[in-house]
This record gives C-alpha cells, structure tokens and sequence, in this order.
C-alpha cells in the first residue's frame, strides 16, 4: 500500500464531514465520454460546442439530437463500482456527507445514492423544461425514448441526399469526410413540444448550459452545508476541474482547513509526488480506485 493511500485512508477514518465533487469521469468506465479531450467529440462536433444555449437557438434540432443520443447511451450504461462506492459512503449514518456531480446520467441515483444527499448541479438528462420565458413547465425523471418520431434513430448518419447510413463504431466518426452532413435536419414542430403553452413552445432538456444560471435552492444548500462547520475532506472525482461554480468548492474546503484528494486518470506530477499541501491524487480509473480508497469505511462493493 503506497504512503499517500495509508495517509488518506488514515484521514478519512477521523474525517466527520466529507464532500465528494463528481465529473465525466466517474462514467467512462460505464461506457459515457468525458466532455474535453479526445473523447469529447459526438458524430463531427465538439461535444462543449453542442452544450451551449446558442447551439440551441441556432439549431435545436441538431442539439436535440445530441442529448437524444445522450440519454439512450446513459439509459443503456450501468452503475460502476466507482458509482456504487460513492453510493454506499453516502449511506453512512456515522459521517455527514454530500455529493456534488456535475454529470447529469443519473447514475449516481441508480447506483442507490439517496437523492436529499445528492446535488445535481448541471441537472438531468431525464428533466425536460419549456424555452418560453413566461411558462415555468418541467418534466422531472421522462425516461421515455423517442421523446418524438423525428428524434428515432441517434444512432444513424445521413448524407446529403437524405440516405442513413448506421455507425457501427462510433470510431467510425473520425473517418466521415468534413463534407459528411452528421445528421438529420429536424424542423421544430417535429421537436418536443411544451404540453402547457397554448402556442406549443419548444422544450428543452433540463440541464445547465455555459452562460446560465445553476439552481440557487441547490447552491444554497451546498453553500450552507460548506459554511456551517470545517469540511475534512473533499474527494475530487474524474472532473477536469475547468467549470465554475463546481471548481470553486475545492479550494474553499481547502482554505477552511479541509484536505482534498483527487481521483483522476491525469494528475498533475507534484500532487503525485506528494508535494502538494493537503492534497493526495490517486491516478487511474475512479472506478476502479474508489472502492479500493474508501474500503476501510464501506468495506467491500
Ligand atoms: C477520468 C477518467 C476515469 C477521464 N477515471 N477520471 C467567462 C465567460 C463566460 C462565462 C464564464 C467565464 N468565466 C467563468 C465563467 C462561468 C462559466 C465557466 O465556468 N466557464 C469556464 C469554462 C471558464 N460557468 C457557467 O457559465 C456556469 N454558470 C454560472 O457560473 O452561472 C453563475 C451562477 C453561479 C452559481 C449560482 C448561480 C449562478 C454554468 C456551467 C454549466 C456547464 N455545463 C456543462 C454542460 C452540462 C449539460 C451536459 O451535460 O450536456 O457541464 S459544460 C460541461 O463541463 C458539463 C460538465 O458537467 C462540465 C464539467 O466537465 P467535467 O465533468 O469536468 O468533464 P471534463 O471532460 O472536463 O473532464 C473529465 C475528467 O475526467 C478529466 O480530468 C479526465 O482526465 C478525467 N477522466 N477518464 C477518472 N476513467
């Protein structure tokens, strides 16, 4: 057993409040890409690209697409045993404990992770919203697939004269000539509609975009539960650490006294080489890594 894991190990046992910030990561070994990076790529297109709200005003059926596919993909991953650690840390009557994730796959849930514990900031691919600024309509937990007939079949290319063409491999992608039109166009009336807007507003999936406002009920929950007491230990996991407001608990833990330890497949050398103050990093897959770190405190997955 390496120092750094004895250390962390030995400060999560007297640790009373834990924090756990949760990214892309934690999913790829459920089979769901990271957003940066060379897995960050759907069909031609950059998948940050994609979520954004001027993606969607320019071209909501193209985004529509996008999170269709997301969500079969997500529908058909499995909890993995990084998903099922975290689950079962959370259950815990002997710690006071909060998840943060920025996914939006619902895999954490699925893996058991009771939801008042569990903060879903970027929100959920199964919550659907009306764009209408005057309707606030919201459909929480739709697993339904198709959400329209234009929206079938994610999983196929299209060429300019309209032919579909299915991936097999989605490695395939990369060698479509720029030329390739990716997919289908889809006019709006073809896209979800609002049930409760008499003119039909278009929905919209239920996540938080760069430029948008992230729920402030939940921010404010997560705000109170940082200040109201030192957290010992934020575990950092499988996040690129690039988006705010989800960067910015890591180093207020860390400025309160709190240690942090990072679970990532790319770490930064110093934080390997424990030079960096309060912090341990554990490289590889979180999946693989989390039920091995946290052992001591859930025993085995
Ligand atoms: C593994 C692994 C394995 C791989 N095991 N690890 C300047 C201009 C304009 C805006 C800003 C600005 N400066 C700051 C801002 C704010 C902006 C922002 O942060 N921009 C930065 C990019 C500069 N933020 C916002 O706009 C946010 N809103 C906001 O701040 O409003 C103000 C407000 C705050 C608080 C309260 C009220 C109001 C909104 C941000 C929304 C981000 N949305 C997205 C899309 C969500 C929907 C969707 O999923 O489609 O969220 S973008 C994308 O990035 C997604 C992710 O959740 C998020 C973070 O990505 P993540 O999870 O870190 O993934 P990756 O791919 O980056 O990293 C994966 C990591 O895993 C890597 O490190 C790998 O090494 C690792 N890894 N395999 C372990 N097996």
């Amino acid at each position: 057993m390496s120092k750094q894991l004895i250390e962390f190990q030995d400060h999560l046992m007297n640790s009373k409040r834990i924090v756990a910030l949760v990214g892309a990561g934690l999913s790829v070994s459920s089979g769901l890409p990271t957003f940066r990076g060379s897995q960050g790529l759907w069909k031609n297109f950059n998948m940050i690209d994609l979520a954004t709200p001027d993606a969607f005003y320019i071209d909501p059926g193209l985004v529509w697409q996008f999170y269709s596919w997301r969500r079969i993909n997500a529908l058909k991953a499995k909890p993995n045993k990084g998903h099922l650690a975290l689950a079962k840390l959370s259950k815990l009557n002997n710690i006071e404990f909060m998840t943060i994730t920025q996914n939006v796959d619902g895999l954490l849930i699925r893996a058991g992770h009771p939801k008042e514990k569990l903060h879903e900031i970027h929100g959920s691919l199964f919550d659907l919203r009306c764009t209408s600024f005057m309707c606030n309509y919201v459909d929480h937990d739709n697993f339904k697939n198709p959400l329209t007939k234009a929206l079938a079949e994610t999983e196929f290319e299209y060429d300019k004269s309209g032919r579909k063409r299915k991936i097999i491999d989605e490695s395939e992608v990369n060698k479509l000539s720029p030329q390739f039109a990716p997919v289908k166009q889809i006019p709006e009336e073809e896209l979800p509609q609002c049930p409760v807007c008499e003119d039909g507003s278009l929905l919209r999936p239920g996540v938080v975009w760069f430029g948008e406002s992230l729920p402030l009920q939940m921010i404010d929950k997560i705000d109170n539960f940082i200040e109201l007491d030192k957290i010992d230990l934020i575990l950092v996991i499988g996040t690129s650490g690039t988006v705010y407001p989800a960067n910015s608990y890591v180093d207020r833990i860390k400025l309160k006294g709190g240690k942090v330890a990072i679970f990532n497949t790319d770490i930064e050398s110093e934080i390997l080489n424990g030079e960096e103050k309060d912090t341990w990093g554990f490289q590889g897959d979180a999946a693989e890594l989390l039920p091995i770190a946290l052992k001591p405190l859930i025993g085995d997955i």
